[in-house]
């Protein structure tokens, strides 16, 4: 397995972990960060025997404190669109991804970190964990998603709420916001991530790939367009193989055989 500066990576079974490993900066976000991310992002979805990925932070106190701040404070604007910075989190951390990833978010989840963990498939939290977007605090916006991806998340009003006055918001909050997928408590995190990827990745990997791409069209698109896009998924998934040994396998009473055919 290649070896990363600012990333852990490591395979468990049919398992990705990655993790964002700058622990004295809280994970901050810094270039080199999102170019590994990248090539780590690549090689799980390239590698045949992974079905799934888990993505948290090292330390016990952050997931990632936001973009780094020291990298970006000299950084002039020009600088910043000539590089399109940071905007390969989503061409090819998020869209070249067709596998799912879920981010276990176990502290600060701020600025680009809260993006991050919302560019994920789902968040799983521990119950310490706190979701911010200060931006405004350092005399700008989000720019990785936190105005766009949190407002559909959680809505115009809290959206607004946590950009306007940069504050945060516990687990608890963004659970109930519906930001969250489900709190677990802290010593648990990483456990109940893996297990859930774990389950993920048992399931067969096409229907996988098809529920998060329907998923994925309902924020993209219209009610009518979208339901016409999840019965053709439906239609082509229907069509694999491990669609005739999951019927099969219901009817006869034993666990699925499955081949991503
Ligand atoms: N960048 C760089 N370093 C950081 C960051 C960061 N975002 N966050 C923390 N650190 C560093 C601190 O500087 C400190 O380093 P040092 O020991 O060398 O002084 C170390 O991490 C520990 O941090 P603290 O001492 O501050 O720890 P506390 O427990 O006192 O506070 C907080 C924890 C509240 C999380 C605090 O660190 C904090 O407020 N961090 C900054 C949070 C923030 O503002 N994040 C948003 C950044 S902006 C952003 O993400 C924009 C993304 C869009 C970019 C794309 C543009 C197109």
């Amino acid at each position: 397995e290649p070896t990363y500066e600012t990333l852990l990576v490591e395979t468990r079974g049919a398992v990705t972990l990655i993790t964002l490993n700058r622990p004295k900066a809280l994970n901050a976000l810094n270039s080199t960060v999102m170019t590994e991310m990248v090539a780590a992002m690549a090689a799980f979805e390239a590698d045949p025997t992974q079905g799934c990925a888990v993505v948290t932070g090292a330390g016990e106190k952050a997931f990632a404190a936001g973009a780094d701040i020291k990298e970006m404070a000299t950084k002039s604007g020009a600088e910043f669109f000539s590089e399109d910075f940071f905007s390969e989190w989503t061409s090819k951390v998020v869209k070249a991804t067709r596998k799912p990833w879920i981010a276990a978010v176990n502290g600060f989840a701020l600025g680009g970190g809260c993006e991050v963990a919302m560019m994920a498939d789902f968040i799983i939290a521990s119950e310490n964990a706190k979701f911010g977007q200060p931006e405004i605090t350092l005399g700008v916006i989000p720019g990785m998603g936190g105005s766009q991806r949190l407002a559909r998340a959680v809505g115009k009003s809290k959206a607004m709420d946590l950009c306007l006055t940069g504050r945060m918001m516990d687990a608890q909050e963004a659970e109930r916001a519906g930001l969250v997928a489900r709190i677990v408590p802290a010593d648990q995190l990483l456990d109940e991530a893996m297990k859930a990827a774990e389950k993920i990745a048992s399931l067969p990997p096409l229907a996988v790939k098809a529920n998060k791409e329907a998923v994925n069209v309902a924020f993209e698109t219209t009610l009518d367009a979208g339901l016409l896009m999840e019965r053709r998924i439906f239609q082509v998934v229907a069509g694999t193989e491990d669609k005739t040994e999951g019927m099969a396998a219901f009817v006869e009473k034993r666990p699925g055989v499955w081949k991503g055919k």
